[in-house]
């Protein structure tokens, strides 16, 4: 590698965790659209399937500060996920899962998502904040977001 590689790798290196820590990824990173919730919080329990690489459900109304249970049966033979982002956060995960494909690593676990095997029944919980705005939940398995696997979720105030 000659020493302008070297340096030019640094600063994408930099400006990547940079965007990405704006964005969401680390644990201990906020989400414009809420944190995770505790299940005894929950006031409204949403039942979605997962099911020919579709969910049940295309909308999902949320309040503000509202904190939501829901209970994801996955009915295909395979894994699913339901992450809750933007639509550029999205967009990103769906970039980062086919780059953990190709290259065999796992996927780091992210607050604001949950893995469903095949035949598994997932619960995730997640207390909704304003300001009033339209997320996605996606799968963002590769293939899946575009053969329809997504939602969205109206966030009122
Ligand atoms: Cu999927």
């Amino acid at each position: 590698m000659t020493p302008r590689f070297i340096f030019m790798s640094a600063l994408f290196a930099v400006v990547l965790s940079f965007s990405a820590a704006q964005a969401m990824a680390s644990p201990s990173d906020t989400f414009v659209f809420g944190h995770p919730g505790k299940a005894s919080a929950a006031t409204r329990t949403v039942k979605i399937t997962m099911q020919d690489t579709h969910f049940s459900m295309e909308n999902i109304d949320v309040k503000s500060g509202e904190t939501v249970k829901f209970v994801l049966t996955n009915k295909d033979d395979f894994e699913h996920e339901f992450v809750l982002g933007t639509v550029s956060e999205q967009a990103d995960h769906r970039v980062e899962m086919q780059e953990a494909m190709d290259s065999g690593k796992p996927m780091d676990k992210d607050p604001n998502a949950i893995s469903v095997e095949g035949g598994k029944t997932g619960v995730f919980v997640w207390t909704f904040a304003g300001p009033a705005d339209i997320i996605e939940f996606d799968c963002n398995i590769p293939g899946h977001y575009e053969s329809g696997m997504r939602g969205t979720v109206t966030i009122r105030k």
